[in-house]
């Protein structure tokens, strides 16, 4: 509790600070930032074996990789809700979504809810961040300038926010956003607003095309050169944590035509094939509505996928040349991760909302200054870690009680774990992971049980077979749950 301040009774007691001497000079220390800076990159549904350090050869990723070198890559990271906002919200607050209030995309991120964000900035950071928060989706207004008061009430300092692609795309009755200022100012908007509601509406969300947008005119474009900017110009006096938040490589797949190019005729690897018979009702149900998807439209959907995940590569390795011509990259931790992954046809599934590896796992890099561990890290951690990560990093004060814990110790190569499962939840499911298997269940009960050793794929759900088993596991996901107070 090294930054509690000297009043920090009183404040807690809701007592009037200035009153008859009870405060004196000494009582307030100025505030001095003390940490390195953060630098946070979270792409949107960006899956975690989509990454060349992470084994795949027919996405380019050199630049994120690169980050290896002086840094972990967590493989079997996982998020905590494979949704948006609910990821995010676990995130800002370090609790896991449902103890945030945020179990769905429609609820706005309570404002009594400590984040990180508050805690960074009272340890004297920079708070930066552009592009999409989802800390208050519903609300699709983010003003001219990205910096609506509510933004510096949830701890941000220099807010440059953004809606999210396919929000971007609607017509809100007026501009919602700074890239919906940008598109009406370039008369691109209604193109774009066509492409998005009219054109594509024609088939499949899951179908990729090439976007009708300039390159320079792409919101991961807008994002990535107004991060640039930030990097050049931000001042050196002060650490800072900066939030890139890119919209990509969500769905729509819609690489601009120079991305798309370099994947044209690539080959992309094959999806895991699944049949209904031991999944759940909703898996029939939805894997249903994809089953006249071709592997030619496949390819092509992931080809695209591809060429989004590039662009955002690409706009790393610029970030990275800043810091490194202006001398702050040995003072600057560089974080890469994603809200949730991306199911791209395995088991016959597109998008999130599911606990299969494609959909629940994120990648997860962390390099730079007190990273002391290199290559890859097999621990258990989940996306909202990183909260108290940044906070220990940042020699700042923790937030009460949180569910994420630090990676810091992993991270000097001290600890080689932190928990003995990861969970993840969504509204009347949830999920555990114990290492090797992984159980999920409904609020009936466990319904899918998969040994990851032997059946990496998913294919067999052993919960017939295995009922006890998935009833013990039923237990500790109770008793773990319990003792976090959830
Ligand atoms: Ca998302």
């Amino acid at each position: 509790m090294a930054n509690r301040p000297a009043n920090a009774a009183q404040l807690e007691a809701g007592k009037p600070l200035l009153k008859g001497g009870e405060v004196g000079p000494d009582d307030v220390k100025p505030i001095r930032g003390k940490g390195p800076n953060i630098l946070m990159i979270m792409s949107d549904q960006h899956r975690a074996d989509w990454l060349g350090c992470a084994g795949a050869d027919w996405v380019n990723t050199p630049h994120i990789d690169s980050l290896l070198k002086e840094g972990l890559l967590f493989r079997r990271a996982i998020c905590n809700f494979p949704l948006c906002a609910p990821s995010r919200a676990a995130l800002a607050s370090g609790l896991r979504a449902g103890r945030a209030g945020v179990m769905g995309n429609e609820y706005i991120y309570p404002y009594n809810v400590p984040t990180y964000y508050q805690a960074l900035r009272a340890a004297g950071y920079r708070v930066g961040c552009v592009g999409k928060t989802d800390l208050h989706k519903k609300d699709h207004w983010e003003g001219e300038n990205g910096d609506r008061p509510l933004m510096y009430h949830l701890g941000f300092t220099d807010p440059y926010e953004l809606e999210g692609k396919q929000t971007a795309a609607i017509d809100h009755g007026k501009p919602a956003c700074p890239y919906q200022h940008y598109l009406v100012k370039e008369g691109l908007f209604e193109k774009f607003s066509h492409d998005y509601n009219v054109a594509r509406k024609e088939y499949p969300r899951r179908y990729g095309a090439d976007s009708v947008l300039p390159l320079e005119a792409y919101e991961d474009a807008f994002v990535g050169n107004h991060a640039c900017r930030f990097l050049e110009t931000v001042s050196d006096e002060s650490p800072w944590h900066y939030f890139v938040s890119f919209v990509g490589p969500h769905n729509p797949w819609d690489a601009p035509k120079e991305y798309a190019d370099k994947y044209r005729n690539a080959k992309m690897p094959e999806a895991i094939a699944d049949s209904p018979e031991s999944k759940s009702e909703k898996f029939a149900r939805i894997t249903k509505r994809h089953k006249d998807m071709t592997r030619e439209d496949l390819v092509n959907s992931m080809r695209h996928y591809a060429g989004m995940i590039t662009l955002i590569d690409d706009y790393v390795g610029r970030m990275l040349d800043i810091l490194e011509k202006r001398g702050m990259r040995e003072n600057t931790v560089v974080i890469y991760c994603s809200d949730h992954g991306e199911m791209m046809g395995d088991h016959g599934l597109f998008f999130k909302s599911w606990f299969y590896e494609a959909s629940v796992r994120v990648p997860l890099l962390v390099s730079g200054p007190g990273v002391k561990a290199r290559g890859t890290s097999d621990a258990l951690v989940e996306l909202h870690d990183l909260a108290p990560t940044c906070l220990e990093m940042a020699q700042a004060e923790a937030l009460g009680a949180m569910t994420a814990k630090s990676l810091v110790p992993l991270l000097r190569g001290e600890n080689e774990s932190t928990r003995d499962c990861q969970i993840s939840e969504m509204r009347g499911s949830r999920m555990v992971f114990d290492g090797r298997y992984k159980m999920i269940e409904e609020s009936a009960g466990p319904v899918e049980l998969y040994d990851l050793e032997a059946d990496p794929r998913e294919l067999s759900n052993a919960v017939g077979k295995e009922p006890q088993r998935a009833a013990r596991m039923g237990r500790l996901l109770a008793d773990i749950l319990q003792a976090e107070g959830t």
